[in-house]
């Protein structure tokens, strides 16, 4: 669940077999987080069909709008013989009923939910008629919840915390080298964040989601998948419903035997065609989640000036980006790294501002200040 107490680790993982035909395409799609349009807009992009294996490889639930109606959907289309799930480190509160449950985790939950607004748990207690915002405490809604959505638990309470398909292995955080997948805890699957940064390395191929990929970089970033094939991991976060930039990838594996990987990658944001060449900007930094404490020098209506608190590197940031109005806040990801563009190259809007373009190109995010030719 999305809050500090976890299962204890003594709780062993469900771990799901899988055989799959040769020839079959298989497509992964990690971190939906209750985002409908960019989950059917993926699944459009890569023709998605019954003769394809689809795995979701957790974190569907939480932090988007439609928690509830995404779940709802799921459950139904898992009917099917070619749709998989994993679950995530926010997908698992069936753990609510479980025998271990320790009571005082309601008040974690009631915190988490009040909070974070956004939640499967928000959006039953909306379908039961209370306001979130108005409970002092959530044993009664979790009682309550037991007997109403037994069906939405059954579901939940089953779904694997990795999914182990012979070549390749669908977790969503992590998996401990040398140790067999069923002697793992839910944790060690879920939980482990940014594991390109830890020295793991596989023998057959670990795809995961969990820590958004523009994490890993540094003056630059991008949503694309990272497909390290050294280590033999694949990561695929494009931070869909967390970063304004944000994406959905959707990884295309051709064939079980088959390491030709490939992928789509959804977002909303409009098109339009670069008129002028721009050369690729110098210095640039990429602040981001986790690390985003900046000072405000100087509050614009449009940009800020201010200063990363931890690096001392100075750049302008939306004004709408920064948390609060105080001094110093946190702020949404921000970048001023100025993209290198081609005449007609295809450019993603993220945003409008009045000195030029936030835009994607190629997974990239960064500025553009030339003409541009607008498409969609
Ligand atoms: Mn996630």
């Amino acid at each position: 669940m999305s809050y500090n107490n976890r299962a204890p680790v003594s709780r062993r993982a469900r771990i799901q077999k899988l055989n799959i035909e040769q020839g079959r395409r298989i497509l992964v799609i990690s971190d939906i987080h209750a985002n409908i349009p960019y989950f059917e807009g993926v699944l459009k992009l890569a023709d998605f069909s019954d003769r394809d294996v689809l795995i979701l490889d957790g974190d569907f639930l939480e932090k988007g709008t439609e928690s509830l109606k995404l779940l709802r959907m799921l459950m139904e289309m898992s009917k099917r013989e070619n749709v998989h799930l994993v679950c995530g480190n926010c997908d698992d509160w069936a753990d609510m009923y479980l025998p271990d449950f320790r009571d005082e985790i309601c008040d974690y939950i009631l915190k988490y939910l009040q909070y974070r607004k956004r939640s499967l748990l928000w959006d039953l207690c909306v379908e039961q008629g209370f306001d979130p915002m108005e409970l002092k405490d959530f044993r009664p809604m979790r009682e309550l919840f037991r007997e109403t959505y037994a069906e939405i638990w059954s579901f939940l309470g089953n779904v694997p915390h990795a999914i182990d398909a012979g070549n390749f292995v669908f977790a969503h955080a992590g998996m401990t080298p040398g140790k067999p997948l069923e002697e793992h805890s839910p944790t060690e699957l879920d939980r482990v964040d940014a594991l390109l940064k830890t020295d793991r390395h596989y023998d057959r191929w670990l795809v995961v989601g969990h820590w958004p990929v523009m994490l890993y970089g540094e003056d630059r970033v991008c949503a694309n998948p990272i497909i390290d094939r050294e280590r033999k991991i694949i990561s695929l976060d494009g931070g869909c419903s967390l970063k304004d930039d944000g994406q959905l990838n959707c990884l295309l594996i051709p064939d079980i035997r088959s390491e030709d990987f490939s992928f789509v990658a959804y977002d909303p944001f409009p098109t339009a065609v670069a008129l002028e060449e721009q050369e690729e900007g110098g210095q640039s930094y990429y602040i981001r989640w986790g690390d985003s404490d900046v000072r405000v020098l100087k509050r614009g209506a449009e940009f800020s000036r201010c200063r990363h608190v931890r690096t001392g590197y100075e750049m302008d940031i939306l004004t709408k980006y920064l948390f609060t109005g105080d001094e110093v806040t946190g702020c949404n990801d921000s970048t001023d790294y100025i993209l290198p563009v081609h005449t007609g190259d295809v450019l993603r809007i993220v945003e409008h501002t009045s000195r030029g373009v936030l835009a994607k190109r190629g997974g990239v995010t960064g500025w553009y200040f030339g003409k541009l030719r607008q498409t969609s």
